[in-house]
């Protein structure tokens, strides 16, 4: 870690911990920032259907990401942690220009929004509202499409917003598989950001290999539409063999 600035009074670097849970999109964002800084950090994975003492004790929200700095400081929301962790290390994964950091700030709060309809879409009863969901989807990467340059989100830098996207596209590398429709159809410019962020190192390493299967196992015990498509597709392999 190449400190830029610090609130730290000793010259010591400060010890990080990300409480973190394996297949939180919010947590992979801090993940990617604290890889793309090259920041030594220790990361504790919590259940968070039984959320330890510990954890409901420090925690505002009681969502994860968390970052416990020297084991004083508590920041909660992935995108302030993210900003911090940016800010206090060289080489910003921002643009410089104001207006074109605001920009990517408008863009990553977008992110947000895909990972609600994502969430929602997971948790959607019926085929009608499924189809609907991913729709929405669709439409909101057909708003992104023409502000994208690539290779990545403003070209040639990774971005604060190639961190905040890497997490979005993960999620259709395991609901590819078990829906047909393309939510990508004629985006050329986000299938081939997706491509891209999807061959970076910070982004293949946020999460575990053991993701796509416990992405799988979480969706198929949802109760939900996408839950009975999990359920069909293993029926439908099992009477290949
Ligand atoms: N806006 C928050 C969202 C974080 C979030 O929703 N985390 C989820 C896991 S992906 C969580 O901790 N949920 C536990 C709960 O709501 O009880 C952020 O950006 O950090």
């Amino acid at each position: 870690m190449t400190p830029a600035h610090s609130d730290f009074s000793t010259l010591t670097p400060p010890k990080f911990e990300l409480i973190s849970h394996h297949l939180c999109p919010y947590v992979q964002r801090s993940v990617i920032v604290l890889s793309e800084k090259n920041i030594k950090h220790k990361r504790t994975y919590i259940d968070l259907n039984n959320k330890p003492q510990w954890f409901t004790k420090i925690s505002a929200t009681g969502k994860v990401p968390l970052l416990k700095i020297d084991k004083d400081h508590i920041l909660f929301e992935s995108m302030v942690i993210c900003e911090y962790l940016d800010e206090i290390t060289m080489g910003s994964l921002h643009p410089k220009e104001t207006l074109k950091k605001a920009h990517h700030r408008s863009w990553n709060e977008f992110a947000s929004q895909i990972l609600n309809n994502i969430s929602q879409l997971y948790n959607t009863k019926n085929s009608l509202d499924f189809e609907q969901q991913l729709s929405e989807i669709s439409k909101k990467f057909l708003r992104i499409e023409e502000h994208i340059i690539l290779p990545y989100f403003s070209g040639d830098q990774f971005s604060m917003t190639d961190a905040a996207f890497g997490p979005v596209f993960r999620y259709f590398d395991v609901l590819d598989k078990y829906t047909n429709t393309d939510i990508f159809f004629g985006l050329e410019k986000s299938k081939q950001w997706r491509k891209t962020l999807s061959q970076r190192k910070s982004i293949q390493e946020a999460v575990t290999k053991e993701y796509p299967e416990l992405l799988t196992n979480f969706l198929s015990y949802r109760g939900s539409y996408i839950s009975s498509l999990i359920e069909q597709h293993s029926t439908n392999k099992g009477k290949k063999q």
